[in-house]
Order: C-alpha cells, then sequence, then structure tokens
C-alpha cells in the first residue's frame, strides 16, 4: 500500500503547489483517484490469486480417499451411439459386423462385470484401446457368459464389436428384427447397445 499512499501524496502537493482552474483540476484528480484505485485492485488481485484454495483442494482430497478403496458407483459407463441399423441384409450374404465405441464417461474407475446378448444369433466381444481382445460372448443359456471384471478408467474408451449371423435362425428369421448387447457393470445401471436389421432371402 506504500504506492497508493506516494500517489496520495503527490496528489495533495499538487493540489497545493499547482494552482489550476476548477475544471482542470477536477479531470487530473479524477484520473489520479482512478489510478490509485487501480492500483488498490491489481494489488488485491495479486493477493487473492497468491493465496491457496484450501476449500478446493480438500475436498477433492476426501472424495479421493472416501472411494480409494471401492469401485465406483458414480462413474459412467456411455456408448457414442448405442443403436445401429445394419439395413437390409441378405440371409445368404454371411455374418455383419458392427463396433460400438463405449466409454468410461465418469471421473472414477469403474468394472465391466459381464456382457451378453439378447439372441443366439449375435455375439459381442470387448476390444480394449490396448488391443487385449476378450472371447466373444453370447446370449445367457446358450453360451456361457464369463463375468470379466475388466476396469475402465476414467476418459478410457473400448470397442465393443457385435456379429449378427442373419443365417442363424434359417428362413425363420427372415424379416426386421432387433438385438440388444447388455453390459453390466460397476458405474450403475447396465448399458445397452442395440442394432436393428432386415433379412431378406
Ligand atoms: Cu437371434
Amino acid at each position: 500500500m506504500n504506492k497508493s499512499a506516494a500517489i496520495r501524496s503527490s496528489v495533495s502537493k499538487r493540489k497545493t503547489t499547482v494552482p489550476e482552474p476548477q475544471k482542470a483540476r477536477f479531470s487530473t484528480n479524477t484520473k489520479i483517484i482512478i489510478g490509485a484505485g487501480a492500483v488498490i485492485l491489481f494489488l488485491g488481485g495479486l493477493i487473492i490469486a497468491a493465496m491457496p484454495e484450501p476449500g478446493a483442494s480438500k475436498s477433492a482430497n476426501v472424495a479421493s480417499r472416501s472411494t480409494g478403496s471401492t469401485v465406483s458407483t458414480s462413474g459412467t459407463l456411455t456408448a457414442f451411439a448405442t443403436k445401429f441399423n445394419f439395413g437390409s441384409i441378405p440371409m445368404s450374404g454371411g455374418k455383419v459386423t458392427h463396433r460400438y465405441w463405449i466409454k468410461n464417461a465418469g471421473t472414477e474407475p469403474l468394472l465391466i462385470r459381464k456382457m451378453y446378448t439378447s439372441c443366439m444369433c449375435t455375439t459381442a466381444a470387448l476390444v480394449k484401446s490396448s488391443g487385449k481382445k476378450f472371447d466373444p460372448v453370447g446370449m445367457p443359456g446358450h453360451t456361457p457368459i464369463p463375468t470379466i471384471n475388466e476396469p475402465m478408467n476414467p476418459k478410457e474408451e473400448a470397442i465393443v464389436e457385435v456379429v449378427f449371423d442373419p443365417a442363424a435362425h434359417g428362413p425363420a428369421g427372415i424379416g426386421p428384427i432387433d438385438r440388444v448387447v447388455t453390459i453390466e457393470n460397476s458405474a450403475g445401471r447396465p448399458l445397452e447397445l442395440a442394432f436393428a436389421a432386415n433379412v431378406t432371402p
């Protein structure tokens, strides 16, 4: 605050020693007052900026400590698109594949517990960003569904590679179909990836 005190003393000095017309003196004083105010605001800003933010860092520490030993229930497993349409596909054309991108959009790690599909004509395989690919899974009751408990870190992305076999049901499977891949996870509700197709003869 020495600076502003110096400015103030110079203001009073000028006031007494330099006689000026009323109008001019007013504008000079106003400028100096604004200047002094800016210095005070600037110094105050420096002090505030230099101050640590104990509230913010403390709450972050508490949050990480309270969840350190447990699996997240507030992270969120999301998909960039949860629906896909293969359009018309011939029964004799062979299997078709679609890759869904999923992401842990939460702030804490989560676990992919297990994945399964709604029908035996459909398989789904998890492919991690590291390139690690899990064995494809199918429909519960038709194929064993392993619990994989695969971790996904915050912001980590992965692929769910879904394969649909339009010939799996034979001629009975001709027509529009809807299938779902379910991904059970530790972050909340299961993520459901859906697709449709129109199987033609
Ligand atoms: Cu099926």
